[in-house]
């Protein structure tokens, strides 16, 4: 059984097993959640991304990668690139949906039981916030099934607007 939970607040601050990072292609940081997770992750957190970025050529958007998490208090980082929102004809459901699955199996992969999401895409992507959450919620509870290993999903809304509308959703 895997327990959904929504909280308000800072992710960086989360002792959970693996917090996922809004990040763009580049991989090498950025402002909103990424910027911050940098901040508190350190030098060295930029450096491994910078070396996957190397190898790989960045991340696409729908695309997850994993990293360690130096001073931050989880024990991974995965991340993410969510659909820049042009008006929603080019894909932006089904890449937004990528994030939260491909995040989830790679995690399940790894043998982390805990995760936290950020509320992907609806900061500087301007991803319209009454949309993400019906498809972060909706992909989420479809993957279940595929994830047994994952006990505990986190959404964290850092605004009160998503809080209002991820406990809404989630109440359903
Ligand atoms: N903890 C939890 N959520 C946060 C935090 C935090 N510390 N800080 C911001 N948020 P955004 P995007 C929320 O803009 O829209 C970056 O520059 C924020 O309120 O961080 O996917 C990347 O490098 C919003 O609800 O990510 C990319 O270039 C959510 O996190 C680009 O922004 C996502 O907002 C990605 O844009």
């Amino acid at each position: 059984m895997t327990e959904l939970e929504v909280i308000q607040g800072d992710i960086t601050a989360l002792a959970v097993d693996v917090i996922v990072n809004a990040a763009n292609s580049t991989l090498l940081g950025g402002g909103g959640v990424d910027g911050a997770i940098h901040r508190a992750a350190g030098p060295e957190l930029l450096a491994e991304c910078q070396n996957i970025a190397e190898r790989h050529g960045g991340c696409p958007a729908g695309e997850a990668v994993i990293t360690g998490a130096y001073k931050l208090p989880c024990k991974r980082v995965i991340h993410t690139v969510g659909p820049i929102w042009r008006g929603g004809g080019a894909r932006e459901p089904e890449l937004l949906g990528s994030c939260y699955r491909k995040s989830l199996i790679l995690a399940q992969k790894e043998g982390l039981e805990s995760i936290a999401f950020p509320n992907i895409s609806t900061g500087v992507y301007g991803y319209p916030k009454t949309l993400a959450v019906k498809t972060a919620v909706q992909t989420v509870k479809a993957a279940l099934p595929a994830i047994p290993g994952i006990k505990r999903i986190l959404f964290v809304c850092f605004d009160q607007e998503n809080y209002a509308l991820y406990t809404a959703e989630l109440t359903i």
